[in-house]
């Protein structure tokens, strides 16, 4: 038995991060033991199968312990800490200086439990002038955020603790969570019998096993499904009228166009019998406690920012919005967040967006400052004067995870300079000029910024569970010593709110928030932070120094919400206080508390969310026209290419052993299909698309919808095996993924529509 203690942290595997306890070996370096954390606010004791398995992660055999350099032959040499920053602040310095700093791209800066780290990016970005960035929402939430930034100026989250009817589209809760104790929301939303649990999934789901209603619409065809529900509201006069009134403007247009759907045609085309569309109309217009998730089936498929439309609809038109039990903004620390946030709808004229931000050199509408990930290697391959020339990727695997890899490895190719900052030797890593290995989630404080509760809203700052790995440092460090190579301070110039700091919180406080008026302060406010308040924290928590800042602006723009969660005081000393409680609290701590409907939920210019989309209202017209990608006699299936099963977790976890079963990695299968193919169970067979082809693993599985398959995601990766040989386990799925499959309005990609074709081997 290890003499070691249950300690508080969180799971880093989806973003749910339920806090967990976790018990170190007596070596101190491997988590042997994790339970679930009761004393944490939200996840409250919950966990799946997979937090257990954290140590995978931890102590991966492919953990970088050194900077890297590439040589000449390819190579990679181990380097010092004090060259490779100097070698990569001198090199991106040289290229800013040749051709701008808006050339150098900035990839990444969080994954499923890491967010600090990006944070501090943000100083290095500015000391270089870099402009474009991207991570993994610019392929799946920016046609949503877009909507959100439109309609309700902020991303907004269902009650489904306290909903009456629960609508989960394109979504599989069961397997990837995604809201606090999924399981279990989902299973007691299901047995209740005053409760409606509606799943929209072409496949049978664990989730879908659990709804009273099981929309089972044909792939792609969700928008269909959702106008002919919304309606036959409209049509038998079932909406929230008064409320409408009260709360929306723009809603005359869509209302008309609600009011001509042939109901029954477009259910048809969606596959769903008339009886299922009443039925879900008769729940949705006898409450307004009406709880709505979207997720990849319908935003990784075609019409994907029209059905975010109408998914925020479906709230909408029931005026389940800003109630309790409804569907609320999330107003969490992550305040500048595309998903999160307050603030006002975005201009228009007549409905249509009048500007906004694009690319470059193809001209990709930029939604929430993020470049589309489909296009970012459009902005690299040509000899345009402004395509990028360098990038530093940090915390993401965009080899592996944006679709079209063959064209993403052209594109890094060409590139000046490649920095790649992770804690493992992944397939990004691998085409890097420079690798700079960070300390593990588990070596470091961290935090998650994906909270979105309502009407509480929790932080959850995790301390180090152990000391680096030698060899690694903290992002907050690496950042700030890319900042000091590169000049911006001089060394005494912070002398000043480095001895406030010492004289404790309150002094530091008075001294660093008049200096919040320079500019150069401003522009590096992290690591100032960092380098200045960091030192005075306690417990390897320098690197939460930032959060200061956050809880300062939070204390000028929603005060009261966070004295109603007990915290005290005004102005600074009320930012003071709820940064001392973050940092005290080891579980987590509620941070705000809101009233149902209060103003933190509407648009702050005139109070009402705006319903005239034009662009979307354009495509709604055109729905009548049954326009969908045609599945072909050349590739005849749909692959859902990249499902999320109970031993899938991103690319966090990369040795293959953390699965209990095959299932992780294997093809699912209708077996009427399979019979037609000729293939059998745990058979292989070869599965094509217009861009490659691989081998897989054949499961036959009733759950999925004829004509259509599915692979796990996460898969493919190379990873050392026992001897010391690399082996690549399942398929490497974005080897058959086409860039240009993807989104018209905000590019994101088609990964849940995939045309293909499976042949079986001899
Ligand atoms: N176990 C596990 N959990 C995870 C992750 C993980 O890797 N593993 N990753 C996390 C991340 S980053 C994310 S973004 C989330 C994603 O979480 P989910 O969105 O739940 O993940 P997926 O399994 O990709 O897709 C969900 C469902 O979409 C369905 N679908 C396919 N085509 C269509 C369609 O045309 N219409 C509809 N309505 N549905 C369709 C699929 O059948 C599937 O059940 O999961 C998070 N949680
Ligand atoms: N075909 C297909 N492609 C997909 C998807 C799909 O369904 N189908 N899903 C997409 C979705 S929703 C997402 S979110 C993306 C995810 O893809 P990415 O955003 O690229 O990231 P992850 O796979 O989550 O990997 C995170 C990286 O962070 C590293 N890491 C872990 N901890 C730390 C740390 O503390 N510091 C640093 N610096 N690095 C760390 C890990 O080693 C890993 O390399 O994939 C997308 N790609
Ligand atoms: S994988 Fe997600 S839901 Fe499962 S324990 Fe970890 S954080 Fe919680
Ligand atoms: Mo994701």
């Amino acid at each position: 038995m290890s003499e070691q203690e249950w300690r508080p942290t969180a799971c880093n595997l989806c973003y749910a991060n339920c806090g967990i306890l976790a018990r170190l070996d007596d070596s101190g370096r491997i988590i042997e033991k994790v339970k679930g954390d009761r004393a944490h606010p939200v996840s409250q004791g919950y966990t799946c199968n997979k937090a257990a398995r954290i140590n995978f992660y931890q102590n991966g055999r492919d953990r970088l312990t050194s900077p890297l350099r590439r040589k000449d032959d390819g190579s990679f040499e181990e380097i010092d800490w004090d060259t490779a920053i100097a070698e990569v602040a001198n090199r991106f310095a040289a290229i800013r200086d040749r051709v701008g700093g808006d050339k150098i791209f900035y990839y990444g800066g969080g994954g499923q439990g890491n967010h600090l780290g990006g944070g501090y990016a943000g100083p290095v970005r500015n000391a270089l002038g870099m402009k474009y960035t991207s991570n993994a929402l610019a392929q799946e939430k920016t046609g949503l955020a877009w909507m959100n930034s439109r309609m309700l100026g902020g991303g907004w989250h269902g009650d489904f603790h306290h909903c009456d009817v629960a609508i989960i589209i394109g979504k599989n809760p069961w397997q990837s969570n995604g809201l606090q104790r999924a399981r279990v929301v989902m299973r007691d939303i299901g047995r209740d019998p005053e409760r409606t649990l509606i799943v929209m999934d072409p496949r049978r789901t664990e989730t879908a096993e659990l709804a009273d209603i099981h929309l089972a619409v044909k792939p792609g065809t969700d928008v269909w499904c959702i106008s002919a529900i919304l309606a036959r509201l409209v049509q038998t006069d079932r909406i929230d009228t008064a409320w409408l009134a009260a709360h929306a403007t723009g809603y005359e247009r869509v209302l008309s166009q609600l009011q001509e759907v042939s109901v029954e045609e477009y259910a048809a085309f969606a596959g769903i019998p008339m009886e299922q569309i009443e039925q879900a109309a008769d729940v949705i217009a006898a409450t307004n406690r009406i709880a709505v998730y979207e997720d990849l089936g319908v935003e990784m498929s075609p019409n994907s920012t029209l059905c975010s439309y109408l998914n925020i609809l479906l709230f909408l038109l029931p005026g389940a919005y800003g109630v309790e039990g409804g569907t609320y903004l999330s107003i969490g620390l992550n305040g500048g967040s595309i998903l999160g946030g307050r603030g006002d709808v975005t201009k228009e004229a007549n409905g249509y967006q009048v500007e906004g931000p694009t690319t470059p050199v193809t001209g990709a509408r930029i939604v929430g400052g993020l470049t589309p990930c489909n296009s970012i290697a459009e902005e690299i391959l040509t000899d345009h004067p402004d395509r990028f020339r360098a990038a530093l990727v940090e915390s993401a695997n965009p080899v592996h995870s944006l679709a079209d890899t063959k064209r993403f490895r052209e594109a890094l190719e060409s590139l000046e300079l490649l920095v790649v900052i992770d804690v493992a030797m992944t397939e990004t890593a691998r085409m890097a000029d420079y690798v700079l290995p960070a300390s593990s989630q588990y070596e470091k404080c961290e935090a998650t910024f994906f909270p979105m509760e309502f009407p509480e809203n929790f932080f959850h700052l995790r301390r180090p569970l152990m000391d680096p790995m030698p060899g690694t440092l903290p992002e907050p460090e690496i950042h700030a010593r890319l900042v000091e190579a590169l000049g911006v301070f001089r060394p005494d110039e912070l002398d000043t709110l480095k001895s406030a700091a010492q004289g404790g919180l309150n002094q530091f406080t008075a001294a660093c928030l008049p200096t919040l008026g320079d500019p150069k302060i401003l522009a590096h406010l992290p690591y100032v932070l960092y380098r200045t308040l960091g030192p005075s924290l306690p417990d390897g928590t320098a690197g939460a120094a930032v959060l200061w800042g956050l809880c300062q602006q939070l204390a000028v723009t929603l005060p009261e919400q966070i004295r109603a969660a007990g915290h005290k005081g005004e102005g600074a000393d009320l930012g003071d206080a709820l940064f001392r409680a973050i940092l005290e609290s080891e579980s987590g701590v509620v941070i705000m508390r809101s009233e149902a409907g209060d103003e933190t939920q509407w648009p702050k210019a005139d109070g009402k969310v705006q319903m005239l989309i034009a662009e979307m209202n354009d495509e709604l017209d055109k729905l009548g026209q049954y326009d969908l990608p045609k599945r072909t006699d050349e590739f005849p299936l749909l692959l859902c290419a990249g499902e999320r099963r109970s031993y899938t977790a991103n690319t966090v976890i990369r040795d293959p052993e953390w699965r209990k079963s095959n299932n992780p990695v294997s093809l699912s299968i209708n077996p009427i299909d399979a019979g037609r193919l000729g293939i059998t169970d745990a058979g292989a067979a070869r599965l094509i698309t217009k861009r490659g082809e691989a081998l897989v693993l054949v499961e036959l599985d009733d759950r999925m919808q004829e004509g259509t398959i599915s692979l796990p995601n996460g898969q493919g990766l190379t990873y050392p095996n026992l001897s010391g040989d690399e082996e690549q386990t399942g398929v490497y799925l974005n080897e058959l993924t086409d860039l240009h499959d993807r989104d018209p309005f905000v590019g994101t990609p088609w990964h849940k529509h995939v045309r293909a074709r499976v042949e079986p081997v001899a």
